[in-house]
């Protein structure tokens, strides 16, 4: 099997904002990740991914570009970015920028230019149309934070379409010089050093140049399919590739939207020289009740099982490769989500863990994911900060929703429950600042921080450590087939993974209940002859032999 380096890499998602505050000014900084890389060594990872540092006005966290080559000024300093991009090197930490080329935010120059005139030599940059003969918006299609995506502006009298915040205008990449101008900016950061790129929204670029209305099959006026995985994507993504990636030995992972697994091989399949992984968000939507995000409902472990290894195998049979990963600052903690953030804290996070990191692709952690950060459970709606549940928040009490129940939903959903400050010690503010944090912390930081967690041998963090250094040191766990086993089980989640050489067997208990587990006869030739031993768990000891085992609440063995 052709191996390139990050087959075999862990990555750690940054969230500078709320990473580490050297300044006081209560937001984190460029300089308080340079401060940390000793830490992130410790836990053995190769890779850090880093969110938008460029500047912006911050209406979307940096997801709202106004300058590709500028670092948002709360975060620092172009110098501090290079040195912290010569430290990470010195460390064997290679680092990816997460780059947004969807849109910008409408205070980018290209923008400001383009919305002054129709024949200003920016306006095609943007997307823009004229409303229909009664004023309304070009198409029905939804924002994705809520709302009609398109706006209109006084000035020339037309719409501009937003698919996230109105903020956030679309860039219309049917105009090459848009493209070329993408690719140079591109170039100037991977010369600069970097090691990669995470592509926001990558698969969204490419819009059906009809735009038509949403007939409502998917849901009211959603319009996605008319911009997802849209018909030029791939030659985009072959062109960039070209024009940047291919001049670079490069880590490229796109961010996949509502996306295929027929795409996403297409995406990453290497003889197609797009790119070299893509995330899909499908294991992250079992506890969307009919597709819909704004509810709280259990999740539903069946499909979590159906759905994890459908793209499993089928990456796996059709030459593509996954980015594995259950935590990203878009997502509420998984330990309060899939896990049990009381009781079962230490256990569920690391069973978590196992079941995500013993699978086939390269797996994300994201920041405080490590020692289990929790959902820090707001009770109101002046602690949130994020756009989209502000939004939400209003739209819903709007539709005649309780307020106490508006912040139930919330509290499972928001974006915010993930953006909390990391919790490095029992200090005010969880040592993240001496200032005022610009999002509160999460009240239990007494209980999960990083200097318990190293102090402690049983803590999440070491099994964090020790997963990535088993997959450095077993290629069965980078080449392996999967294979799911007791496909009904209502409690496990259990799956082999298979070389020539090495075979796998994963238990997890996905619940409080007890379950004896068996391996069938057929599942265990696998591992006839083969030397056995425990590779990781989260009890202290095993209870059962050879192919039997009693699983505890969360428990987990390979
Ligand atoms: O997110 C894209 C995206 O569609 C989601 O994960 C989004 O947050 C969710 O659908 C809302 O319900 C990316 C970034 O990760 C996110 O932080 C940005 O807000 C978004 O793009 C726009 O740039």
């Amino acid at each position: 099997m052709e191996q390139v380096w990050w087959k075999k890499a862990v990555v750690y998602q940054i969230y500078p904002k709320s990473f580490n505050d050297t300044t006081g000014n209560g937001v984190g900084d460029l300089n308080g990740i340079t401060e940390k890389l000793d830490y992130l060594k410790q836990l053995g990872v190769d890779v850090v991914w880093l969110t938008p540092p460029y500047k912006s006005p911050q209406n979307d966290n940096g997801y709202d570009i106004s300058d590709y080559f500028a670092i948002h000024e709360e975060y620092g300093t172009m110098d501090d970015f290079d040195r912290m991009l010569a430290e990470a090197h010195k460390r064997d930490i290679r680092i990816i920028m997460d780059i947004v080329v969807n849109h910008t935010s409408t205070e980018h120059e290209w923008f400001v230019e383009s919305r002054k005139s129709k024949d200003n030599k920016y306006r095609d940059f943007y997307i823009w149309k004229d409303p229909n003969p009664d004023g309304s918006a070009p198409t029905n299609w939804e924002s994705k934070f809520g709302g009609n995506a398109w706006q209109f502006d006084e000035a020339t009298g037309q719409y501009y379409l937003h698919l996230f915040d109105v903020t956030q205008a679309d860039l219309n990449w049917e105009n090459e010089t848009v493209r070329r101008e993408i690719y140079e900016m591109m170039n100037y950061w991977a010369e600069k050093g970097v090691d990669g790129f995470r592509l926001d929204v990558i698969n969204l670029i490419s819009k059906n140049q009809d735009f038509p209305d949403d007939d409502g099959s998917v849901a009211p006026g959603d319009g996605r399919k008319f911009y997802t995985d849209g018909p030029k994507v791939h030659e985009y993504m072959h062109e960039m590739n070209r024009e940047v990636f291919s001049k670079h030995d490069m880590l490229t992972v796109g961010e996949m939207s509502s996306t295929t697994i027929d795409h996403c091989i297409k995406y990453s399949n290497p003889a197609r020289q797009e790119l070299s992984m893509t995330f899909n968000f499908h294991h992250l939507k079992v506890d969307y009740p009919n597709g819909e995000k704004w509810s709280v409902a259990d999740f539903d472990f069946q499909q979590l099982k159906d759905i994890l290894t459908k793209w499993q195998v089928g990456m796996h049979e059709g030459g593509g490769w996954n980015a594995l990963f259950w935590c990203n600052h878009d997502q509420p903690r998984i330990v309060s989500r899939y896990g049990n953030d009381g009781k079962y804290h230490n256990e569920s996070a690391k069973m978590l863990a196992t079941t995500i990191h013993m699978m086939q692709g390269t797996p994300y952690i994201y920041q405080g994911e490590e020692i289990g950060m929790t959902n820090p459970k707001f009770t109101s709606i002046d602690e949130y900060r994020d756009v989209e549940s502000l939004n939400m928040y209003n739209i819903l009490l709007e539709k005649g929703t309780s307020e106490a129940e508006v912040l139930e939903i919330l509290r499972h959903k928001s974006r915010d429950n993930s953006r909390t400050p990391v919790q490095w010690n029992q200090e005010e503010n969880a040592g993240f600042t001496t200032g005022t944090p610009w999002i509160p912390v999460a009240k239990n930081y007494k209980q999960f921080n990083v200097e318990s967690a190293l102090e402690d041998k049983n803590s999440v963090f070491y099994h964090y450590q020790k997963l990535i250094e088993l997959r450095k040191k077993y290629d069965v766990i980078t080449d392996g087939n999967y294979e799911l086993l007791l496909e009904n089980d209502p409690s496990l989640f259990v799956y082999t993974r298979n070389t020539e050489k090495e075979s796998l067997l994963v238990l997890n208990n996905f619940y409080e209940r007890e379950v004896t587990f068996t391996l069938s006869k057929e599942a265990a030739k696998a591992f006839e002859g083969r030397k056995s031993n425990v590779l990781i768990k989260n009890y202290d000891d095993v209870n059962g032999t050879a192919y039997s085992y009693t699983l505890r609440p969360f428990e987990s063995i390979v």
